[in-house]
């Protein structure tokens, strides 16, 4: 089969891109993507041509030096140059030209300014404000990026990545045997696990004993492990039935701190770390820190931090996007922490698909420390989970009221996720919204429309007075949904001047808002609301995934609408 018109057009405009990527003259890269063009513009084949031997030099946007390049590619099926520049250039390039509309010339100022090579490198320096000073950048278009790797990141991926609630799952009773081997003075779990990532690859477990030999048999034996990769006295690696790898490592107490921080990374915070010690002398790897020969720190990570003049930096901030710079001016976040959270503010009953009663919730919510919980039922458009309408929810309403008479401790909070509908109006009528504490709204439905539409239906559901919460906002499930097409600035703008509250969803297959509009919120000015959108008292544990998302985010207690004291929750809530 000759080689088509298309195929050498599509060769042509490879090189074209690779060429402004590597920042060749303009007029060379137009040449080809002309040529491009006017070959697969041809009424004829321009392979026949090439064998009929007939001089291709007077094609249109040609010349003698292209025709050949298309004799090359007729005779070979390749274009020589063009396989040197892929040589040259890393491939991911290319998929960061397909980012965001960068294209290739932007993606040349990235490669050539910044030395960006990979998305993972992007995705960094947009976290660290750098895209937005470049010459033909703005804040806008670093945004964009950071959103779009956020949506990709929740499906793409061609290696299998678990969930943070599965992993953990995995990981805890693993953690539990390992601790009961003779001779283990500590072990954790280090990697994107313990930075509390979404999602993690596989389980980096640290152990510290004298003898690794003997903690490896046990390993090795452990009832989860379906195959072993690689043994060795102070390293192995397995794979669980489950399909996640594990590695161990065993190291002395003595490095212990050394090689948590090391093996927490993230590689980028290790580096910058790394580079810190390396300005005063210092060697910092696996197994301490050193001066010459002698290893003057290792013991525990604090020590690590201090030999560089940096306070301890928690887990979740270590990528590298800022933590090092505040933790140096002495401005790193007051963390979040689970304690801080007084209540639940998106829960389901019996009512409609919640497996559990309002007695249930109420107590579970006490006995978890709570001071209060919202009853927060579908309302009617979900028909599925047999939606509350007016009339039920003004008895639930009721039923509410007379249990809170009767508990003590715990005040169930009145509420309702009520439908954002397609027009952007609500599902039920301000008259019955008005007897309720808490309004939490959500779009369940028609996730396809365009973006401008799908965000002016939410902005107009934003302005209903009774509008307390935005639940869910993106719609993505990690790894199945992508979130719906939404202009996430503009929400934000509506939801900042109309003092609407964001919603962390808990759900550890959502976890939404993502992290990057968790800090994006923070920086507005936006309050969160972590919720756990529980269906059964078990599920309220969720909460603690809500807790990591905002912390990777930089969540202070006061960020946090859920911290407050129900008082002063219900002042709020009047205000609003
Ligand atoms: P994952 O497993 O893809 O969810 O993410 P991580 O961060 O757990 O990555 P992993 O398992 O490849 O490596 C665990 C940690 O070990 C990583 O966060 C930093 C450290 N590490 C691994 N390879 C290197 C390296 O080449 N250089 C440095 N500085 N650190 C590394
Ligand atoms: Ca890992
Ligand atoms: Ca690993
Ligand atoms: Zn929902």
């Amino acid at each position: 089969m000759p080689v088509q018109n298309a195929e050498i057009a599509e060769l042509f405009n490879q090189y074209a891109d690779l060429l402004e990527i590597k920042g060749a003259n303009e007029y060379r890269v137009r040449a080809y993507r002309n040529a491009a063009r006017n070959i697969s513009n041809l009424s004829r084949s321009a392979a026949e041509m090439v064998s009929g031997s007939e001089d291709l030099a007077k094609l249109p946007g040609l010349g003698k030096d292209l025709a050949a390049k298309v004799a090359d590619i007729v005779n070979t099926g390749k274009l020589p140059q063009l396989e040197e520049l892929k040589e040259e250039l890393p491939a991911e390039l290319i998929d960061i030209t397909r980012l965001a509309g960068l294209g290739p010339k932007r993606t040349g100022v990235l490669y050539q300014e910044l030395g960006i090579t990979s998305i993972e490198q992007l995705t960094e320096a947009a976290k660290r404000r750098e895209i937005r000073e470049l010459p033909g950048f703005a804040v806008k278009t670093e945004q964009k990026i950071l959103e779009e790797i956020g949506r990709r990141s929740a499906t793409a991926g061609d290696e299998k990545r678990y969930k943070l609630s599965v992993a953990e799952e995995l990981a805890q009773p693993l953690l539990a045997y390992l601790k009961n081997v003779e001779g283990v003075r500590r072990v954790d779990a280090a990697g994107s696990y313990r930075r509390k990532r979404e999602t993690v690859r596989d389980l980096d477990v640290l152990v510290a004993h004298k003898e690794g030999s003997r903690v490896m048999e046990r390993f090795l034996e452990y009832e989860d492990v379906d195959r072993v990769v690689a043994r060795g006295d102070t390293r192995s690696t397995v794979v669980l039935r489950f399909g996640m790898q594990v590695d161990l490592r065993v190291v002395a107490e003595a490095s212990y701190g050394a090689a948590l921080h090391y093996f927490t990374g993230s590689q980028a915070h290790n580096i910058a770390v790394r580079k810190m010690g390396g300005n005063k002398g210092l060697k910092i790897n696996e197994y301490g820190v050193f001066k010459g020969d002698e290893r003057i720190a290792g013991r525990t990570e604090e020590e690590v931090y201090a030999r560089v003049e940096l306070p301890y930096i928690e887990p979740e901030l270590r990528e590298n996007s800022g933590e090092i710079e505040a933790a140096q001016k002495g401005e790193l976040p007051d963390l979040l922490v689970l304690e801080n959270i007084r209540g639940d503010l998106q829960t389901h009953t019996r009512a409609t698909d919640g497996r559990s009663s309002l007695q249930e919730m109420a107590d579970a919510a006490r006995q978890r420390g709570y001071e209060y919980l919202a009853v927060t039922d579908h309302s009617k458009h979900v028909t599925v989970a047999k939606g509350l309408d007016a009339d039920r929810l003004g008895k639930q309403i009721d039923e509410i009221d007379r249990l809170n008479e009767k508990l003590d401790g715990i005040v169930l909070l009145k509420g309702i996720e009520l439908d954002i509908l397609e027009d952007g109006s609500l599902d039920l009528p301000d008259d019955i919204l008005r007897r309720l504490d808490i309004v939490v709204c959500s779009v369940h439905y028609k996730f396809n429309l365009p973006a401008e539409k799908q965000t002016e239906r939410i902005i107009k559901g934003i302005d209903n007075p009774y509008f307390t919460i935005l639940a869910h906002p993106t719609g993505r499930m990690i790894g199945q949904r992508e979130p719906y097409a939404v202009d996430m600035e503009r929400l934000m703008k509506g939801a900042r001047d109309t003092g609407c509250v964001l919603e962390l969803n808990a759900q550890p297959d959502r976890l939404d808002l993502a992290e990057v509009y968790v800090r994006m919120a923070r920086e507005m000015g936006i309050m969160v609301a972590i919720s756990t959108d529980a269906h059964s008292v078990n599920e309220l544990d969720f909460m603690r995934f809500g807790v990591y998302q905002a912390r990777r985010a930089w969540l202070e207690p006061g960020d946090v609408l859920n911290t407050r004291s129900w008082k002063e929750l219900q002042k709020l809530l009047r205000n609003r």
